[in-house]
């Protein structure tokens, strides 16, 4: 297999890989429909020897054979026979708010790398003529899930929903239990590989529960202007279930008059193209939104959807036609408070707060698939999205199942940002080395975005060098494949110097794109002082940030930046005893939620940006 070309690879994986990746299509705007909730309390075993999936000769207990030992069976000693020797017991175990990073919530699973066993029992009698479907927004990264002793399935990705029917399988009692093993393991064929810059935080990290739906339902939806065409809204309905074809299919958004039904095909789907020149576009100065309602036979599901234009011409990108340019700020999904992964709703919307305090009108959600809330909260408070998967760094790049994994992920998080306003942006992935099978995998990731979405621009951020004379240069081959052109740049930090000497680069950009710097920045300890040549000090990171905007502005295309990073952020390769502690301290607000003066410094220029452009 190794001797194929990179493309050849893909088109293996493509017909031979493995089902981890293949789940039914995700139910669209799950947490909007009729729900029972599984978050709270939950049960866990830590087992770093998975001793609840193997046996003593490390033989999977096999749910075929009657050999019990596995955790997922939740077995009690009978009342009849109190000999009987069973080795774990989940109720009697310890218990974990999820959702949740384990790491945060016991001191002894700080680094810990491995399996968890989780179980919740929950009471649900299943009613006639309904579907149900129990969904987890992220467990990280490999995930078994078992319902009342039988297997629903494995999936791989920390970042993306996890949703299977369970309709079937629900006892008739209503008691119901659901085990999960979860195992972050970091390996070098997956998606992320071993080496990355923030913190493995394991387990079940956003919401659980089981959706409920007619027999027959909307599966998935879209609910967007057409490409480039602020006068026509385009879409999709698709239904599931066994009288799909020939229904009809109600979109209604009563506020803008359109209410329109239609019949689906024989695959239950419906697609539409309607008229729309009235409708009040959506921008970050006015973040409008739609009550839209979809109905069919016994089904109805009700979004917020805001509608808008993104497109770019030469070296602007044009929001509804007008030329912007993206003040922006990146973030990991963390709650340096915690620190541990945001959990809720409230989480979220600090993280958001701070950005349009610092005066962002975009926001980069670095480097995976950020929660759904999230995406929901920057089309109410106004904010640009740039969306990401985790293609960073190292990836097994000639490896098939690699490749089908990160396009499983790309596809799951289109699917779940696509009637998302606020989303202008899918990256596909983040400073990854120079190499043919990098670009044949990488330009696969862009083909498959555009064919799965043709009406948002496509990033990644692009590899650069420099050369004696003080040119950075950005040719990097994967940019002729890109919307835009972006790049992780250290001048100040991890090259070039003292803040104070970078100004003396220039850039040279291939591409006449759009220019949106991805990345830039460097660590300081809050609370720790010296001058702008004292490495670690406000002042330094102060200093950087004002020679970068000086620098960056000579760049003729530069339309907007997302500097590194909101919030200093867990990340186990940073070991400066004093200065890091475990922590990288690029954040322009500290882990404690203190503003540090580069913050200030941003916040000036944006405010001159916001003069220039709005
Ligand atoms: C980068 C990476 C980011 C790191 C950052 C750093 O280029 O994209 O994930 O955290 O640099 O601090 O070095």
């Amino acid at each position: 297999l190794k001797m194929l070309p990179p493309a050849l690879m893909v088109l293996v994986a493509l017909l031979f890989g493995s089902s981890a990746y293949a789940q039914t299509s995700l139910l669209q705007n799950a947490p909007g429909r009729s729900v029972l909730s599984l978050n709270g309390r939950w049960n866990y075993i830590i087992d770093p020897y998975e001793n609840g999936f193997y046996d003593y000769r490390r033989e999977a207990f096999d749910q075929s054979k009657s050999g019990k030992g596995g955790y997922y069976d939740n077995q009690k000693p009978s009342s009849t026979q109190e000999s009987e020797l069973i080795e774990y017991d989940f109720d009697q175990s310890a218990g974990m708010q999820i959702p949740g990073d384990w790491n945060s919530q016991d001191p002894k699973l700080l680094y810990y790398e491995g399996t968890i066993w989780y179980k919740k029992s929950f009471n649900l009698k299943p009613q006639a003529g309904k579907r149900y479907f129990i969904y987890f927004g992220a467990i990280n990264y490999e995930s078994h899930i078992y319902l009342n002793g039988k297997k629903l399935g494995m999936h791989k990705g920390g970042f993306t929903p996890i949703q299977y029917d369970i309709t079937s399988q629900l006892s008739a009692t209503g008691d119901n239990f659901v085990v999960v093993k979860a195992d972050n393991t970091r390996r070098p064929e997956e998606v992320p590989t071993i080496n990355t810059d923030w913190w493995n935080y394991g387990g079940i990290t956003r919401d659980v529960f089981v959706a409920e739906t007619p027999a027959t339902f909307i599966n998935d939806y879209k609910v967007q202007l057409a490409k480039d065409a602020p006068g026509t809204l385009a879409g999709f309905v698709q239904l599931s279930g066994e009288g799909k074809a020939n229904q009809s299919v109600t979109l209604n958004i009563a506020e803008a008059g359109i209410k329109q039904t239609m019949k689906t095909d024989a695959e239950g789907r419906a697609t539409f193209s309607i008229p729309a020149k009235k409708l009040k576009m959506w921008s970050p100065q006015s973040p409008k939104l739609y009550a839209v309602s979809l109905s069919s036979g016994g089904d109805a599901v009700q979004d917020k959807i805001g509608f808008r234009t993104i497109q770019t011409k030469g070296q602007d990108i044009l929001l509804n036609g007008k030329s912007i340019y993206m003040r922006g700020i990146s973030m990991h999904d963390e709650n340096p408070l915690i620190p541990g992964r945001a959990r809720n709703e409230g989480d979220l919307r600090m993280l958001l707060t701070w950005a349009k305090e610092l005066g962002c009108n975009y926001v980069r959600l670095a480097h995976y698939p950020h929660n759904e809330t999230m995406l929901k909260l920057a089309d109410e408070m106004g904010l640009l999205v740039w969306a990401e998967v985790p293609v960073y760094w190292t990836i097994a790049w000639t490896n098939p199942a690699t490749y089908q994994n990160a396009e499983a992920q790309l596809s799951d998080l289109i699917s779940m940002g696509k009637n998302r306003a606020s989303v202008v942006v899918w990256s596909v992935g983040n400073e990854t080395p120079l190499g043919d099978p990098r670009l044949a995998f990488m330009t696969n990731l862009v083909k498959k975005a555009r064919s799965l979405d043709d009406t948002r621009l496509i990033a990644a951020a692009l590899e650069l060098h420099r050369t004696p004379d003080n040119v950075v240069h950005v040719d990097d081959q994967l940019g002729e494949f890109l919307d835009l052109t972006s790049f992780n740049e250290y001048a100040g930090w991890y090259w070039g110097g003292k803040p104070s000497e970078i100004t003396k680069y220039t850039f040279d950009i291939k591409y006449n794109k759009p220019v949106v710097v991805s990345e830039f920045g460097g660590d300081a300890l809050a609370g720790y002082h010296g001058d702008a040549e004292t490495r670690w000090s406000e002042e330094y990171q102060e200093a950087l940030y004002q020679s970068q905007i000086k620098m960056l502005s000579t760049i003729k295309g530069l339309r907007g930046m997302t500097p590194w990073i909101l919030a200093d952020f867990r990340a186990t390769r940073r070991q400066h005893p004093v200065y890091q502690n475990g922590f990288n301290r690029k954040g322009l607000i500290s882990s404690t939620g203190t503003k540090k003066k580069a913050y200030y410094v941003l916040q000036e220029y944006y405010r001159q940006m916001t003069q220039k452009y709005d």
